[in-house]
């Protein structure tokens, strides 16, 4: 038991987040929950993943308050500085570097073409987006393969990307041996894809451009109230988990069941016969002490502890990473 710890403990954890948007109650079930979880088991690292947020426009002053933003995010939701390494993606050249040589070895056009988040992302617009975005995944691949990763925790959307993170590593190391390890996704069963409020057959995203589909982490309480309470529900009045027939109300109770540390089938049993009413009025109170608890912790944290942190997190990061990078530009012939 003592030896199976200890090999976890060796393992190695990579996962991030994009600052382009006010970050919502689907990033932090889907994502961040598990990292916070993990910290004791694993070696993590987190990062704020600027360099991904400008595959789509972003104002420049509004980026730079956000990097510190979803900083203090991760560490009010109880990411530890002192356990993890928490760095910013773009202090770190590198990630864009490996980036650009498994541009050249290891991703094919096919792969990228086969992603669905591009596709979502550029609509109709495919040839006229940025190559940034089309090459998204490609420097998500080189975040992750700099590190030695095993496991990727992240929600259900991005398990593609950790895929062909896996596929570029494998086709490298056929070239050139043993250089990356092949990295597993993690996501978890319940709230791997948590729903917008107003249309629960659609994601619940940061850069929706109706806020009201999201809860964001930073809401005023009243605002977050109004937002359940305005929530699209399903015909009927029963309170039931049924995700083909009541999706809408399923969403509500999963983001119930994780805020509020409860289980679904008892929460449908309680509230048999009492109506969505009820239900919503309740939810609407555990996602308001859930955001006050949060946001009474993220409100004590300043902006300068963040640029410490970043800088601490850089520096441990570059270590690992440049080593990775060294060996990786011997073998493809630079140096
Ligand atoms: P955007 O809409 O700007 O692409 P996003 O809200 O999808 O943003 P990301 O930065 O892409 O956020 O995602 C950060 C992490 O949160 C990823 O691991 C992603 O899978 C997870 N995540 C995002 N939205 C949800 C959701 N609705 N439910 C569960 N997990 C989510
Ligand atoms: N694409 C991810 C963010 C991201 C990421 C990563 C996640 C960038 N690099 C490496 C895990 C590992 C997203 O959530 N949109």
């Amino acid at each position: 038991m003592r030896r199976e710890n200890k090999e976890k403990k060796e393992q190695i954890i990579f996962s991030g987040i994009q600052p382009s948007g006010n970050l919502n109650i689907g990033n932090y079930i889907g994502a961040i929950s598990q990292w916070v979880k993990m910290q004791d088991k694993y070696h993590c690292i987190f990062s704020i993943v600027d360099y991904h947020a400008i595959t789509i426009k972003q104002d420049p002053n509004l980026l730079r308050q956000r990097i510190i933003e979803v900083t203090k995010i991760y560490l009010a939701a109880g990411i530890d500085s002192q356990q993890s390494i928490i760095f910013q993606q773009s202090t770190i050249p590198a990630h864009t570097e490996l980036a650009w040589i498994l541009n050249c070895y290891g991703a094919h056009i096919a792969d990228l073409n086969k992603m669905t988040q591009f596709k979502t992302k550029a609509g109709e617009h495919q040839e006229t987006v940025s190559v940034g975005l089309y090459d998204y995944p490609v420097l998500m691949a080189a975040d992750i393969l700099l590190y030695n990763t095993d496991l990727v925790p992240v929600g259900e959307d991005q398990k593609q990307h950790v895929e062909l993170a896996r596929d570029i590593a494998r086709r490298f190391n056929n070239e050139f041996g043993e250089i990356f390890k092949i990295p597993q996704p993690v996501v978890r069963k319940d709230g791997a894809r948590i729903m917008s409020l107003l249309d629960p057959t659609k994601k619940m995203s940061k850069s929706d451009d109706n806020q009201n589909n999201a809860i964001a982490l930073l809401d005023s309480l009243e605002l977050a109230q109004k937002k359940i309470m305005k929530a699209v529900t399903d015909s009927g009045s029963e309170i039931e988990y049924d995700l083909e027939n009541k999706p809408a109300l399923s969403n509500l109770l999963t983001i119930y069941a994780i805020l509020g540390n409860r289980e679904i089938p008892r929460l449908v049993k309680d509230y048999r016969g009492q109506g969505y009413g009820k239900f919503k009025k309740d939810l609407a109170k555990v996602v308001e002490k859930f955001l006050h608890n949060f946001q009474e912790k993220y409100n004590n944290i300043s902006d300068n502890d963040v640029r410490q942190i970043l800088e601490e997190g850089r520096i441990k990061a570059e270590a690992l990473a440049s080593q990775k990078l060294s060996e990786v530009r011997k073998l493809i012939g630079v140096r």
